[in-house]
């Protein structure tokens, strides 16, 4: 069969334009999946980000977040991204600790108890991470802190003897070295599980934030929070290179750009809404305080051994680290 050539040129002319369309318009969908639940303030700048990613290029470049592990489960995001399973993710730079000393540097127990002090330790090791990652195929785009670390428990705490033998819920192997330290039993729950793991009494204390105690609503379990101010662990957000580099240039400075915006902030919402977390968990009628003296004095101890043993693991590399940050004190 012939076409009438005027038809043929426009069915040509059209699809051209289709085509051109296509370019126009070509859109690039990364999945990003993060582990902690969708109200956490870390998913909220998270999507908020994605928010302004999506602004900014004129909807060319759209992130889906997958929250609460939903579409990997918090040890597997590292691994997903840099299998290009997905593009970007969010993780906890401690989880990441068997694989290397240096990313325990956040969670050794009293070194940084402060936001202030948490963005030196930061920026002393910063670009000791992002060469590690870099290994990887992995580029860091922002960093935000968890609020200062506390410990809840079922049971009234005196000193540390009153933990042992205890099961206590940890999410880092530095997390589980402290609680083998104060004498406790290390039992490994992710964000997602935990309110199940304290509900059927898998665990009986926690040491976490109080965002995670108010995202998992620990008043329903434990009955007392310790506030020792540990550290603050930080979360990444990161994506793969390969995908990165994919990006045309407006995207990428785009990308950045937000970036650089989500760390301002999530900082920034963390340290402000500390304390509205903890009188949420005061609202629902959890026993919030100080440790005892006793039991504070013996946790600064575990600290000052732990913080020998990462300074023996990691090295002169990270000695070096660590002398930058307490210049930078
Ligand atoms: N919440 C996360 C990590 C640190 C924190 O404050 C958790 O408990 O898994």
């Amino acid at each position: 069969m012939r076409f009438p050539r005027p038809l043929v040129k426009v069915i040509a002319t059209s699809l051209v334009g289709l085509g051109l369309a296509a370019v126009a318009h070509a859109q690039t969908a990364w999945d990003m999946p993060t582990p902690y639940p969708a109200n956490n303030f870390h998913t909220e700048n998270i999507q908020q980000f994605a928010k302004e990613v999506d602004e900014a290029t004129g909807g060319k470049l759209k992130i889906t977040v997958h929250a609460n592990g939903s579409l990997f489960k918090a040890n597997e995001i590292k691994r997903a991204v840099q299998s290009g399973q997905a593009q970007i993710g969010e993780l906890i730079i401690s989880g990441l600790a068997n694989e290397d000393a240096l990313y325990a540097l956040d969670t050794v127990p009293f070194l940084a108890t402060g936001y202030a002090d948490s963005k030196k330790l930061w920026q002393a090791s910063k670009a000791a991470v992002e060469a590690r990652l870099a290994k990887n195929g992995l580029k860091i785009l922002y960093s935000v802190a968890w609020p200062p670390q506390g410990l809840y428990s079922m049971t009234e705490l005196k000193s540390i003897g009153d933990l042992k033998g205890m099961k206590i819920r940890s999410y880092s192997p530095t997390v589980a070295r402290m609680i083998e330290l104060m004498g406790g039993q290390p039992v490994t729950v992710q964000a997602a599980d935990l309110t199940q793991a304290l509900s059927t009494g898998v665990v009986s204390a926690n040491l976490t934030s109080s965002a995670t105690g108010y995202d998992t609503k620990s008043w329903e379990n434990l009955s007392h929070y310790y506030d020792i101010q540990a550290w603050l662990p930080k979360n990444i957000v990161f994506v793969s290179k390969k995908a990165f580099d994919a990006l045309d240039q407006p995207s990428r400075d785009a990308l950045l750009k937000a970036a650089a915006a989500a760390e301002e902030r999530g900082w920034k919402v963390s340290e402000e809404k500390t304390a509205w977390y903890i009188d949420q968990l005061k609202a629902n009628k959890m026993k919030v305080q100080p440790a005892p003296e006793a039991l504070q004095a013996e946790l600064l101890k575990v600290g000052e051994k732990m913080t020998a043993e990462w300074v023996e693991k990691a090295g002169p590399d990270g000695q070096a680290i660590l002398d930058a940050y307490r210049k930078l004190k």
